[in-house]
C-alpha cells in the first residue's frame, strides 16, 4: 500500500464551492495542513507536512506552496521526518516566521526551517538534536514573547 495521497484545495467563489474548481497538490497522506501568510503579502501560504514517504517510511518531503492573487505557486520542498503537522512562529524576531516540524516517531530529529526573504530550504535548517525532541516540538510556538 502506498502513501502517495495528494492534498486537494477547493476554491470558493463568494462562499460557494464547485467540485470542478480544485487544485491537486503533492502530498503524502498529509493531515495537519496549515494556511499562514509567511511573507506578509496578505495571500496565505499552504504548508503541507509530509506524513509518510511513498513507501511508508519516515524520510518525508514537506511542502510550502506560496500563495498569490493568482493562486498557489510551486513549493519549497523540505526534508522532514514524518512530522504530520507544523508549527509556525518567528523564533528569532527577524520578521520571517520559522517552520517547526516535529519528528513524532522517534529515532529522528525535529527540524526548524529558518525564514528569510529567499523562503525555506534544507540548507537553512537546524535539527533539535534530540531524537525524542520531536514531541516537544508539538508545543505551539506562534505566540511566543521571547
Ligand atoms: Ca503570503
Ligand atoms: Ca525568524
Amino acid at each position: 500500500m502506498g502513501y502517495d495521497h495528494p492534498t486537494y484545495v477547493y476554491w470558493s467563489d463568494e462562499g460557494q464551492f464547485d467540485a470542478s474548481d480544485v487544485t491537486e497538490l503533492g502530498g503524502h497522506a498529509s493531515y495537519g495542513v496549515e494556511a499562514f501568510d509567511l511573507d506578509g503579502d496578505v495571500a496565505d501560504e499552504l504548508i503541507v507536512p509530509g506524513a509518510w514517504s511513498d513507501s511508508g517510511g519516515q524520510d518525508t518531503t514537506s511542502h510550502v506552496y506560496w500563495g498569490s492573487t493568482h493562486g498557489l505557486c510551486l513549493s519549497d520542498d523540505l526534508s522532514t521526518h514524518a512530522p504530520g503537522e507544523v508549527n509556525v512562529g518567528d523564533l528569532d524576531g527577524d520578521g520571517y516566521p520559522e517552520l517547526l516540524f516535529p519528528a513524532p516517531y522517534g529515532g529522528e530529529d525535529a527540524t526548524i526551517f529558518w525564514g528569510s526573504a529567499a523562503g525555506y530550504s534544507d540548507d537553512d535548517s537546524s535539527m533539535l538534536g534530540d531524537s525524542w525532541g520531536g514531541w516537544a516540538a508539538l508545543l505551539p510556538v506562534g505566540d511566543t514573547a521571547w
